[in-house]
């Protein structure tokens, strides 16, 4: 059996949005069931969430992953071991199996920083004066990665060809800037990203994490 860590509590803004998305997606692409573990966060001292940090998630984040004795953090390379179980996510072709897991990497080591530095600094540091110095150069170096993917993705479907794990992480990093409009500049990223959320696996894995949120205790 498959379980994978879960918050049952986040902000609204974070919802939605959490990286346990990601597995939940990859493993609702490939058909693998999976249990959830639900973390609370919020007492950073509770023995619970120390125990998990301790014997799963280093940083007391989300997601880790278990099957039978194999644990998992960091949900890149979650998305990576799920994505070798089936051709659905990861081309059997070396040369094609080697580009897909470099476009993974360049979501989460060149696509998500930018956007993660603009996205906190919109939310968590809002009005504080470094941020307004800052903010119109981290959104040009958004829109540097994001004229790169464009450029790249071009009229295809998606940026291997065929759906892969690559489009997983792509879509879950572009979905951060929803707070902005910086994608509706970018028809075709926006198009991809809808063709993305639209596949059936990431609608169950979405509805999944909410209705988490929903049966769980509110703050
Ligand atoms: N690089 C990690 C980042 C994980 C991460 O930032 N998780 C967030 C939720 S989306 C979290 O657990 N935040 C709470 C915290 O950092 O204490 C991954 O991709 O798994």
């Amino acid at each position: 059996m498959i379980t994978v860590s879960v918050f049952g509590w986040v902000p609204d803004f974070a919802r939605g949005l959490v990286r346990d998305l990601r597995v939940r997606w990859a493993l609702e692409e490939v058909g693998l069931a999976y249990e959830e573990q639900v973390i609370d966060a919020r007492d950073k001292q509770s023995d619970a969430y120390l125990a998990y940090r301790r014997d799963l998630q280093p940083f007391g984040q989300v997601p880790a992953y278990r099957e039978g004795d194999l644990t998992l953090f960091e949900s890149g390379g979650i998305v990576h071991h799920i994505a070798q179980k089936s051709p659905q996510l990861m081309p059997q072709d070396p040369a094609a199996a080697a580009r897909v897991t470099s476009w993974m990497f360049c979501a989460l080591n060149s696509v998500e920083p930018p956007i993660q530095e603009l996205t906190a600094m919109d939310l968590f540091h809002v009005g504080e004066s470094w941020a307004k110095g800052r903010r119109d150069l981290a959104e040009k170096q958004v829109r540097g990665r994001l004229d790169g993917v464009a450029e790249r993705l071009g009229d295809a479907d998606y940026l291997e060809g065929v759906f892969s794990a690559a489009d997983i992480l792509m879509v879950s990093v572009l979905r951060i800037l929803r707070h902005t409009d910086i994608l509706d500049g970018y028809s075709s990223l926006t198009a991809y990203k809808e063709r993305c959320e639209g596949r059936p696996a990431f609608a169950k894995a979405l509805s999944d994490q909410l209705a988490t949120f929903d049966r769980s205790p509110s703050a």
